[in-house]
């Protein structure tokens, strides 16, 4: 895995999970459930992987707890994990803090003993390594003549044990991070950007210390938007829309999805979405904040930094991010 431990979060590539399958050698579809009513069929149960990942719960400086891929390398949010309907991940989670924890996902499958709540004793002590194991399928025909959903969406993870039975207290201090099951044929993205809307920060962090994504002109982006807490938020970004689907992308040109700049982000809630850099605006300084009037003016803004096609900075824009970080907010709501 140590290939994959990238410090921070948001320069990890769609490779940092979708590239250890190749690694789980012999595991294919061992943990699937084959031929049950309701679990993929073995065809294609056999099409997917399990995926082995060893991700490390660790205390952070400023009170804050996070996940990484390797020791020493938790970041807030954690990595970015992804997978392919069908796939299985196995995760190991080495709980290094002095605090009970665990690991429980968004919109894929697993037992009891996976769900990462300690109403199902499903918890890492302190000090404590357990394995969660998630499971994916793919869409499937039931009677009828309807369908089954697959896996495929923008998901989350995030504790479920510290502080409370709920994990309270894990997901305020940083506990949480992103999970993307993929169909297969999918579009790739160039770039992969994490939000959490949490209480009145972004990732745990207030403007203008909010993050700066970047990419050039052009270049295919992935938003995943999550919401965790006690308020409710909408994610809002400059310039840019999106088809308010599962990819962001129109199938066609009769594709009755809604076309949007702005949704609704609630605690538990995630989305996602690709969009080009800048396109059809050009390169600049745009920003992305919670649409919520006093949680913009509170803190929870940043900047989305689309560079020209070479990677230049575009004019004005360096001005823009100097005026941001200058930018005087009302703390406090
Ligand atoms: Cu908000």
């Amino acid at each position: 895995m140590d290939d994959h431990a990238v410090g921070s979060q948001r320069h990890l590539s769609r490779r940092s999970l979708i590239a250890t399958g190749a690694l789980a050698a012999g595991a294919l579809g061992a943990s699937a459930p084959v031929g049950t009513a309701f679990g993929p069929s073995p065809a294609r149960a056999a099409a997917g992987v399990t995926k082995k990942v060893t991700i490390y719960a660790e205390q952070l400086p400023g009170g804050l707890f996070g996940y990484g891929l390797a020791p020493g390398q938790a970041t807030v949010p954690g990595p970015l994990l992804e997978m392919y309907e069908g796939d299985t991940l196995e995760i190991t989670l080495v709980n290094t803090t002095n605090q009970r924890l665990s690991i429980h996902p968004h919109g894929v499958d697993y037992s009891t003993e996976s769900d990462g709540s300690p109403l199902n004793a499903s918890f890492n002590n302190p000090g404590e390594t357990r394995t969660y194991v998630w499971r994916s399928r793919e869409m499937f025909a039931a009677a009828g003549r309807r369908f089954m959903p697959g896996s495929a969406g923008y998901w989350h993870y995030h504790d479920h044990a510290m502080g409370t039975d709920h994990g309270t207290a894990g997901v305020a201090k940083g506990l949480y991070g992103a999970l993307i099951v993929r169909r297969r044929g999918d579009i790739l993205p160039e770039k992969q950007f994490t939000v959490v809307f949490h209480d009145m920060t972004i990732n745990n962090r207030m403007a203008p210390e909010t993050p700066m994504f970047e990419a050039n002109l052009g270049q295919r982006v992935e938003w995943i938007a999550i919401g965790h807490g006690n308020l409710f938020h909408t994610f809002h970004l400059h310039a840019h829309r999106w088809a308010d689907n599962r990819t962001g992308m129109l199938e066609g040109p009769s594709d009755p999805s809604l076309v949007i700049d702005n949704k609704d982000l609630n605690p538990g809630s995630s989305f996602g979405f690709q969009v080009l850099a800048g396109e059809g605006v050009g390169p600049g300084a745009w920003m992305y904040h919670c649409h919520v009037q006093n949680h913009s003016d509170g803190g929870m803004a940043g900047i989305f930094l689309v560079r020209n096609a070479d990677g230049s900075m575009p004019p004005g824009a360096e001005e823009a991010i100097h005026r941001f970080q200058g930018h005087t907010h009302t703390h406090g709501s």
